[in-house]
């Protein structure tokens, strides 16, 4: 067909959390035809990505994109489906949903989603809360959840505020930019060329490490330390914002005197970073303005809230809070609402005492239920209660926006919980491990079809995401579907409040915007609006803690019975006993970037595949040698505490660590046989554990530093793998 280009429509991807200005060319046909960056965007600055140019378009047309609902027929995971209407589809649903809110009570029905970083995170919630569940389950204790957390409770609140671009000094923590973060990555090189200095603390060689003028690699999971000596160096040299740490800061003291353990040469022994490197490394900081840019690799942790308290603290003393050049605190413009807002806000709420009844709350009220993060669940307690049914049972779940089975750790346990339920309906793109055991598929919008609205803090901005195209086949927003389910619950009588009160999208969006006086028909004329700001103005712009301090010394941490002050507390150990240790002599890593995929998705893409065609596992040459393994072999690793192994395809290089495997997450094969589609032989998450030590305050496990062991077990044949 010979395509006539029609119009181009200004738009922002959000096929990741970089929210990148896009421009999309729509043919006369109202087809896409291109998906390209928008070098006007404040968020991205032309920066892009494959994903977004090409998976996306790819992921809204492709011949597996599902277009209709499918109502299971056979038994569950036999694949067998029949299409039906969405009438007949959302009727079954509030029926199910509301024989089992009947059956077991309202706490009994669960949402999950990846959080309130997408428009489908506050829906869910409140479509939840509307039917009187406290209960959605978010990725966050897997992701920037710790963060989020040391954030809010220390009161600085520069989530996504990095001033890369106007910085002398950038301290790159756990983070990949290079291939999680495209458009920073660009502004990065940027820095540098203008004589920006670069520390990176990483124990895998990224490309930010190879840009450094210091590379620390420290072992994984001891990062604390190394920010508490840069603390301490600060103090010990007085370098610090004494103006700022006097007026807004609480229990400098206490810090200082807890840094004082953290020398060069304890923290290099606790570290196995040399001493000189680290002192050289805080000089670098300390000369400022210095931005503090940190990733997954020190979150999805046991130590994850105290590491970030350390750099958080670190971010307040040397006075690079809401400074040009540092990091800058959220910034809005007056009367906009975000979707953590909608979360939080009291007209939206369940009362407190059906709060508190949130899975997890109890064991983590920091993280669930009423004075959480996001006030949402604990995700391992939710999974005990489908299984268990204790504090109370969990007996149906609407999952919209992930893929549990492959994104959760212990894959077979998430299995297990999924098939013990009631009912299960999920709303997807496309077939996925998660879905392919539901008992309802409801096909959902992609970021080409549907209007969304939302606050960027790396811009400064409110960006636009166009709904340029009409939606393939049925496809629906978690809106509609939400709407839908709610007016068959409130006709049965199976309502608790009214709170989600927004009939379509445009009606929601314009409730996001207020009065700010934002324009949509700007945000639709040119994919974003900026806003102006004010930097360092604290006495406005109040600090969220209870002392209305920067809480250097958490009242809110000693309120719950946790440490107050920063500290480097180990991982969490897995190995019960020194058998454990002499059984599991290696280290897992587990979620590294890759170019191609967002997590879980795109993998049914042959583009994608192409490129990156098999789950890798980068393992160091002396490590190799040792196990006798030559590039590309095919291993199998068991981790201490896992359920399962998984079958990964050695890369050998000097990038990761002696002793240590590095490995990426997301994978399944749509190809495979349903309903695993490889999901517990390529996916990592099937050889992880998801049960017992956590993070005291936020939940969340060791991604990453886990005990592990390894065997050459696997060869590949023209059938495929087989087990040599
Ligand atoms: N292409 C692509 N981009 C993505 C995503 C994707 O799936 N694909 N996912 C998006 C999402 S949801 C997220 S959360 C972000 C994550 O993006 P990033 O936060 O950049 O996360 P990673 O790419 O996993 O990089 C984490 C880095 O931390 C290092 N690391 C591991 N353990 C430690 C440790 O103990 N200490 C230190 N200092 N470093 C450690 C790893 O070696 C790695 O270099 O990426 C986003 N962008
Ligand atoms: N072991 C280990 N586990 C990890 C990680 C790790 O590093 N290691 N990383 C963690 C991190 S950082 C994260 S963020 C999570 C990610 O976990 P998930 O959010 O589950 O990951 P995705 O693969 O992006 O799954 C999103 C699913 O929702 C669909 N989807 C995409 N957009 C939309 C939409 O607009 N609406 C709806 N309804 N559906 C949509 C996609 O097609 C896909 O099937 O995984 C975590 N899990
Ligand atoms: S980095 Fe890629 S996937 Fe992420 S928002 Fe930008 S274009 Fe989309
Ligand atoms: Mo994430």
């Amino acid at each position: 067909m010979n395509e006539v280009a029609h119009r181009i429509v200004p738009s922002s991807c959000w096929e990741c959390s970089a929210y990148c200005g896009s421009l999309i060319t729509v043919s006369e046909a109202g087809r896409v035809m291109k998906v390209a960056p928008n070098p006007a965007s404040p968020v991205s600055h032309g920066g892009f990505c494959v994903k977004g140019i090409r998976a996306l378009p790819e992921m809204t047309y492709q011949d597996s994109r599902l277009t209709h609902p499918l109502r299971r027929v056979g038994p569950r995971g036999s694949g067998q489906w029949e299409r039906v209407s969405w009438e007949s589809a959302l009727d079954e649903m509030a029926e199910r949903f509301a024989d089992v809110r009947r059956k077991y009570g309202p706490k009994s029905l669960v949402g999950a989603v990846s959080g309130a970083a997408f428009s489908r995170g506050p829906i869910m919630a409140l479509l939840m809360r509307s039917m009187g569940s406290p209960n959605w389950m978010i990725n966050q204790d897997l992701c920037g959840g710790c963060r989020g957390v040391s954030d809010k409770i220390t009161g600085t609140s520069i989530n996504g505020g990095e001033d890369v671009a106007n910085s002398n000094c950038l301290l790159i923590v756990g983070r990949n930019p290079a291939a999680a973060d495209p458009p920073q990555w660009l502004e990065i090189k940027r820095s540098k060329e203008r004589g920006c200095k670069i520390v990176v603390i990483d124990p895998f060689r990224t490309q930010a490490a190879e840009l450094a003028d210091i590379w620390l690699r420290p072992e994984p999971g001891t990062d604390a330390a190394i920010a508490l000596a840069f603390i301490r160096h600060l103090i010990v040299n007085n370098l610090w914002d004494r103006e700022f740490v006097e007026k807004y800061c609480h229990g400098f003291d206490a810090l200082a005197e807890r840094a004082q353990r953290y020398t060069p040469e304890e923290t290099a022994a606790l570290t196995g970073v040399p001493a000189e490197d680290i002192l050289r490394a805080a000089e670098m900081y300390a000369a400022g303005p210095s931005s503090f840019v940190s990733g997954h690799g020190i979150d999805a942790a046991s130590n994850g809230v105290q590491t970030f308290r350390a750099f958080h603290a670190l971010v307040a003393i040397s006075g690079n809070l809401d400074k040009v050049g540092g990091n800058r605190r959220a910034k809005r413009p007056p009367g906009f609402r975000t979707w953590m807002d909608l979360v939080h806000d009291k007209r939206f709420r369940l009362p407190e005492e059906i709060e508190k009844q949130t899975i997890g709350a109890e064991r983590f009220p920091l993280w669930a239920g009423p004075l959480g993060w996001q006030t949402a669940c604990h995700n391992v307690s939710v999974l005990d209660a489908m299984l268990t049914g204790e504090p109370y049972p969990v007996r149906a779940l609407y999952a919209s926006g992930v893929n549990i089975t492959v994104m959760y750790p212990d894959t077979r346990r998430t299995l297990e919980a999924l098939a013990s339920l009631d009912f299960f309906v999920v709303a997807a793109h496309t077939m996925t491990p998660t879905a392919a055991v539901a008992d309802l598929i409801l096909p959902k919008t992609t970021g080409l079809e549907e209007e969304e609205v939302a606050l960027a803090p790396k811009g400064n901005c409110i960006t636009y995401t166009a709904a340029a195209i009409a939606p393939q086949g049925e496809a629906r927003c978690d809106l509609t579907i939400a709407v839908g389910l709610l007016d068959r619950m409130r006709a049965l009588g199976e309502i608790e409040a009214e709170l989600l009160p927004w009939r379509n999208r445009e009606e929601f969006n314009r409730f996001l915007i207020g009065d700010s006086g934002v324009s949509l028909d700007d945000l639709r004329r040119d994919g974003f609006v900026r806003f102006p700001y004010t930097m360092g103005d604290f006495e406005n712009q109040k600090f969220a803690t209870p002392t209305g301090k920067v809480e250097l010394y958490s009242t809110t941490l000693e309120s719950v019975g946790q440490d107050p002050l920063p500290d480097y507390v180990p991982p969490l150990d897995r190995h019960a006993t020194q058998g454990s240790r002499d059984a599991y002599p290696l280290r897992l890593q587990t979620g590294i970037r890759e170019k191609t995929y967002h997590h879980s998705r795109f993998r049914e893409q042959a583009w994608a595949r192409k490129v990156s065609p098999d789950p890798q596992v980068h393992v160091h040459p002396e490590t190799a040698a040792a196990y006798g393994l030559n590039d590309g072999d095919w291993v199998k690793i068991e981790t201490a505490g896992g359920n399962g192994a998984v079958r990964l395809k050695a890369h050998v290089t000097d990038r990761t660590k002696p002793g240590i495997l590095t490995t990426g997450v997301g994978w399944w094969r749509p190809e495979a046989p349903g309903p695993e589609f490889g999901v517990l032989d390529v996916n990592v998450n099937a050889a992880l554990s998801y049960t017992g030590l956590a993070d005291p305050v936020s939940g969340s496990v060791d991604t990453g530093s886990i005990p592990c062991r390894m065997a050459p077990a696997w060869t590949v044949n023209s059938a495929g793998a087989v087990p040599g």
